[in-house]
């Protein structure tokens, strides 16, 4: 009697023999596909696929990628286990095709998704357990999970831990975190990559490493080095942090007329000082008012302390009186319904809302810009810039402030470097979401005269940025002899100052073909 294993068994090594026999004729995606499906066949799309199309465009949020002219993937690959994506890996590097990875897929100039080399997508959407454990005070995080998930598996488990990380709930922490991770509790805990202690990682070879076998060099690299450059992270272990039962939060308002000016410029002197429980973010918008539809500047200061009204009112009041912070401003409530409210939903929100993935509709086209601030912008320099903005209409800016513990940690600890020194980061979000306000390229070179407005009151040589807030005018280089190498400095030392060389340094040595690159990944030593 044949058994079912038996039957298996013939019918794979017939695929396998088939597959190889036409190897020759194959086109190296068909060698791709047959090499990936001895593993499985059901987590992978193509384009024939009618899921193909929902799968790809479900997670990209900026709408300049999504159009009909967008390179495809020839495939996207959906891993439901380790050894999907080490045959992912072992696979395309053998047939030659280059792999996107895809978490969160919320990177501003679509690298997760967008190549314009034939490519997969490597999708971690089936990798996103959460695994917290309460003891430890730790969890396991898989690359796919977003921050939405993680900070609710947390509070499910205890409403005294948290994690320190971004804003934005569908954000995946596969990229998220390889970037640095920022968010409103940095001052008291640092970023993201400064609580990880752990992960697991697919290698250019296929192999799955943690960190005892990556080694401290990797473990370093994928710290913010950006995860894309080096292998395919699978999890994180992450160390949680205290938080009190009760956070306060607050959102204060004010315009050019009550002061606005003079609010935001003290702001730059006291915020990077206060407390390492308080967190005031600077948010800088265009709206409009009354019949008439003027516009004007509206300022928000939005705050995040962690302890009780009582002991912030004293503190706000002692350093920043100009703001005008009063007891009605602000409420306490846990950590977890602060987070709902740190994205902007109402008060009473359901915390499941939390666990919403990425909905199409609200994509937007977008353009992100980062700045860093050593020196107080000069209140003339403000006034002008939100001149600027009014003019554009479609840009908000934020500062987030840094000192806390953003200074205590040397910039060489993590690949992330831009710690002392700076008072507070600019992040520009230039969003708009139709073309009837004129066209995509109106729009970026709308971006690029901000850029080159604020560029007497930022950082220069280096002129740092954000990798999280990617940015492809970053590697712009102004010569037109340069090399590869060149323009990867030229981006290396934006994105990482003087880490940059280590950072070329393990890549040369884990992924020695460069088979892990992007338009900004980290190159190899030639
Ligand atoms: C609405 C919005 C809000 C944001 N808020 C914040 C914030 O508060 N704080 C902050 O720090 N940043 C913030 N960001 C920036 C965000 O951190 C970055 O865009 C980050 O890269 C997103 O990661 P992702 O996994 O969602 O995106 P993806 O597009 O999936 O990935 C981004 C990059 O990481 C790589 N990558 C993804 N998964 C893996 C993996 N498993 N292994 C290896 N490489 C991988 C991708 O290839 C790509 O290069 C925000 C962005 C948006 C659009
Ligand atoms: C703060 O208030 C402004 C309106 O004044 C609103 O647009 C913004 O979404 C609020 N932010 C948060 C985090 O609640
Ligand atoms: C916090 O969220 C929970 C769950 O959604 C809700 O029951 C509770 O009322 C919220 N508390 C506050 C103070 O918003
Ligand atoms: C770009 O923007 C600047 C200032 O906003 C404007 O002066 C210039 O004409 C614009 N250039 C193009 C090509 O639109
Ligand atoms: C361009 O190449 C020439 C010849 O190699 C070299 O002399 C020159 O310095 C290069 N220019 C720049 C800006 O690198
Ligand atoms: C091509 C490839 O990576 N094949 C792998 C499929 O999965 C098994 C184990 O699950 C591996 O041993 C193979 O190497």
């Amino acid at each position: 009697m044949v058994t079912m294993g038996a039957l298996n068994f013939l019918l794979t090594t017939l695929t396998i023999v088939m597959s190889i026999s036409t190897t020759t004729s194959q086109s190296p995606i068909q060698n791709f596909i047959s090499c990936f499906s001895h593993n499985s066949t059901e987590v992978i799309y193509t384009p024939n696929k009618p899921s193909f199309s929902t799968i790809l465009n479900t997670k990209i949020l900026n709408k300049i990628f999504k159009q009909a002219t967008t390179p495809k993937p020839l495939a996207i690959i959906t891993p439901k286990d380790a050894s999907h994506v080490q045959a992912t890996v072992k696979c395309a590097k053998r047939n030659n095709i280059q792999i996107r990875i895809r978490s969160g897929g919320h990177d501003s100039e679509g690298f997760s998704y967008v190549s314009d080399v034939p490519f997969v997508v490597l999708d971690t959407l089936h990798l996103n357990s959460v695994d917290v454990n309460v003891q430890e005070e730790t969890a396991w995080v898989e690359s796919g999970a977003t921050n939405g998930k993680i900070y609710y598996n947390i509070a499910k488990k205890s409403n005294s831990l948290a994690f320190p990380a971004g804003v934005c709930f569908t954000l995946g922490s596969g990229g998220h975190y390889s970037g640095g991770g920022y968010g409103n509790m940095m001052r008291k805990y640092g970023l993201s990559v400064d609580n990880i202690i752990d992960a697991k990682i697919v290698d250019a070879s296929g192999n799955i490493l943690d960190r005892k076998s990556m080694g401290e060099d990797l473990f370093w690299a994928i710290r913010g080095g950006g995860g894309a450059s080096f292998g395919v992270i699978l999890s994180w272990k992450i160390k949680l942090v205290q938080v009190p039962p009760q956070v306060t939060v607050f959102n204060v308002s004010r315009t050019v007329d009550e002061g606005a000016t003079d609010i935001a410029y003290k702001w730059q002197l006291v915020a990077p000082k206060f407390h390492k429980d308080l967190f005031i973010r600077v948010v800088h918008n265009v709206v409009q008012i009354g019949e008439t539809g003027k516009k004007i500047m509206q300022i928000n200061f939005v705050g995040q302390f962690l302890g009780t009204i009582e002991r912030l009112l004293p503190l706000v009041s002692e350093s920043f009186p100009e703001l005008g912070l009063k007891k009605s401003d602000c409420i306490s409530m846990p950590w977890i319904n602060s987070t709902v409210f740190w994205y902007d939903s109402p008060i009473g929100t359901p915390i499941e809302s939390m666990l919403d993935g990425p909905k199409e509709s609200e994509a937007i086209y977008f353009k992100r810009k980062s700045d860093y601030v050593k020196k107080p912008i000069p209140k003339e320099a403000i006034e002008s810039l939100w001149k600027l903005m009014i003019e554009g209409e479609t840009m908000f800016i934020q500062w987030n402030p840094y000192g806390g513990r953003m200074e205590e940690i040397l910039p060489s600890e993590t690949p992330f470097p831009h710690r002392a020194g700076n008072l507070f980061m600019i992040g520009y979000f230039n969003n708009w979401i139709d073309e009837s306000h004129g066209n995509t390229k109106n729009h970026l070179n709308f971006s690029k005269s901000v850029e080159k407005f604020m560029t007497p009151y930022v950082s220069n040589s280096p002129r740092e940025a954000f990798l999280n807030y990617r940015d492809i005018d970053v590697g712009v280089n102004q010569h037109s002899n340069v090399t590869k190498f060149d323009i990867a400095k030229t981006y290396g030392s934006k994105y990482f100052k003087d880490n940059f060389d280590r950072l070329v340094s393990v890549k040369t040595k884990v992924d020695p073909d460069n088979f892990f690159r992007d338009e900004q990944s980290i190159p190899t030593r030639s």
